[in-house]
């Protein structure tokens, strides 16, 4: 039992924490001493006026504990790694955060069934630059390999490893990488985020101790609901502790998509096309049909991946058209 002289309002120093879970207007928050169920004071709430959500899961704070043993979030740390998207209905155009300090973002892919999508990791790659987020690419399936597969995937692995992505592979099916995969994974905060099929779910199973190892430390009010994914929450990979890992789980995860980013930003998330970007003819070159482009120049020449420049087209068009989806 912690001394009264912790739970003197006046007296309790605040204790630094990590939001694992927001439920409205309730925030279980993991410090050193266990999960704590916690609100925001008022007056921190007032002060957040450009974001729809003052506190999200990945947020790092300050508590006050009460004599109860509830909480009180009276701090909230700058972010980093923030995944939102924009707002809609009555905050239309605000940013939304769903997850902040995010480490890594991981795009799940499969081998086959369904096969590879670079349409989809590149505008997941794009998502990730704009954002500032490191982007890393899980290859799962691998136990469908066969000669076919392996000549398309070994081409997209090398190109996508040549630009610098971290590259992870697995089958939940055999086990294969499972292990390298949990241990990359078990600091900091990760999301995954892929399309239907790929075995999203499953790598969760296989990477999320069992239930009861799960459990251990978390307070009365944290497992409620627990089998319910209406609620954003980080889920423990491993020892509960706040250095992490986490792998964010949240109902809004699948709707991030290139909602803000226009078509003069684009070329910047290509980063192979950075360092050329200054070359072409006119300075507001879109690398589409502007005579003189360096892009297009150095497509031709095989000296950037004809691949990539065919997304890149591909995302020009959808933000030319305002359809900005990733998962589209
Ligand atoms: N052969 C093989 N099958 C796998 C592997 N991982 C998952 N599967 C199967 O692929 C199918 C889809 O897996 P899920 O985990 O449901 O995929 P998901 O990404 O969560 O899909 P959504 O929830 O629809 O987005 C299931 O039938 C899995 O059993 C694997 O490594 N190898
Ligand atoms: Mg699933
Ligand atoms: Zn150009």
């Amino acid at each position: 039992m912690l001394s009264p002289f912790l739970h003197d309002p006046r007296r309790a120093p605040d204790v630094n924490g990590l939001v694992l879970r927001s439920t409205g207007s309730r925030h279980e928050v993991l410090t050193d001493e266990g999960v704590v169920s916690c609100t925001i004071r008022g007056k921190f709430r007032l002060q957040e006026e450009d974001a729809t959500n003052p506190i999200v899961i990945g947020d790092r704070v300050s508590i006050q504990v009460n004599p109860d043993g509830s909480g009180v979030i009276v701090e909230r740390k700058e972010r980093y790694g923030k995944l939102s998207r924009r707002a809609a209905g009555r905050k239309v155009g605000k940013e939304h955060v769903i997850i902040a300090n995010l480490d890594m973002a991981w795009v799940v892919q499969s081998v086959r069934k369904p096969r590879i999508n670079p349409g989809f990791i590149d505008r997941f790659l794009v998502m990730a630059e704009y954002r500032g987020l490191n982007a890393g690419i899980i290859l799962n399936k691998t136990d469908l390999m066969d000669e076919r597969a392996e000549e398309h995937i070994g081409f997209f692995v090398e190109l996508y490893a040549s630009l610098g992505y971290e590259m992870m592979f697995t089958s939940v099916l055999t086990g294969d990488g499972v292990d390298e995969l949990r241990t990359t994974l078990s600091s900091g905060i990760h999301v995954l985020v892929g399309p239907s099929g790929v075995g999203k779910s499953s790598l969760l199973n296989a990477l999320l101790p069992k239930l009861d190892l799960r459990t251990g430390g978390i307070s009365e009010a944290t497992q409620k609901g627990r089998h319910t994914t209406t609620y954003a929450e980080l889920l423990p990979i491993g020892e509960l502790r706040q250095k992490g890992g986490f792998i964010g789980d949240t109902p809004g995860l699948r709707e991030f998509g290139l909602v803000e980013i226009e078509a003069a930003d684009l070329s910047h998330c290509f980063v192979e096309f950075r360092e050329y970007l200054g070359e072409c003819r006119f300075p507001n070159c879109t690398h589409d049909h502007e005579p003189g482009c360096r892009i297009k120049e150095l497509v031709e020449e095989d000296e950037l991946p004809v691949e990539r420049y065919e997304s890149y087209i591909n995302m020009l068009r959808s933000i030319q058209l305002g359809d900005q989806d990733v998962g589209r």
